[in-house]
């Protein structure tokens, strides 16, 4: 018979690799990971705020919260928040410090991932320097005074057996 302890370890292994893939099977197995409120896709809680925020603000209530503001990495968890209720939010990407530099940030990691609409970021009447998930998924400089809503998001606790 196999050591208690492996055959854990391999069931802890399985659910992780199962996680990264962010499916949604692997977020019902393990529900409850996330605080209550929060809800789980992959390795992250997301919380939306209760009320719609400028860009500044919005970034400073998930601080509060002990989370960042989201910056989704691919369509899928793009349209994981979407479906979360709001279509349309904040991503953590502006160009305040550099006019045309884009800085994308989950946390205070650098992302590389973007899905700019065609046409954008288009900087409309100069003043379009913090970035939104657009109805269709994909995204647009607007004027980061605009009132949008907001999701959180942290990482959901490891699993400890
Ligand atoms: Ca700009
Ligand atoms: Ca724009």
């Amino acid at each position: 018979m196999l050591p208690k302890r492996l055959v854990i370890g391999l069931i802890s292994l399985c659910l992780m690799i199962r996680c990264t893939g962010g499916n949604e099977r692997c977020g019902a197995s393990i529900r409850g990971a996330c605080p209550p409120a929060w809800s789980q896709w992959g390795g992250k809680c997301y919380k939306q705020l209760s009320e719609n925020l400028p860009w500044a603000e919005a970034k400073q209530e998930c601080i509060k919260m002990g989370s960042v503001l989201v910056m989704p990495q691919s369509q899928e968890e793009t349209e994981f928040l979407q479906n979360r209720v709001s279509p349309r939010f904040w991503i953590d990407c502006n160009d305040l410090q550099r006019e045309g530099t884009w800085v994308c940030q989950d946390g205070t990691t650098d992302v590389e991932y973007r899905n700019w609409r065609e046409g954008e970021p288009s900087n409309g009447w100069g003043k379009e320097d913090c970035a939104v998930v657009r109805r269709a998924g994909d995204w647009n400089d607007v004027k980061c005074d605009s009132q949008i809503p907001t999701f959180c998001q942290r990482p959901a606790p490891q699993l400890h057996f």
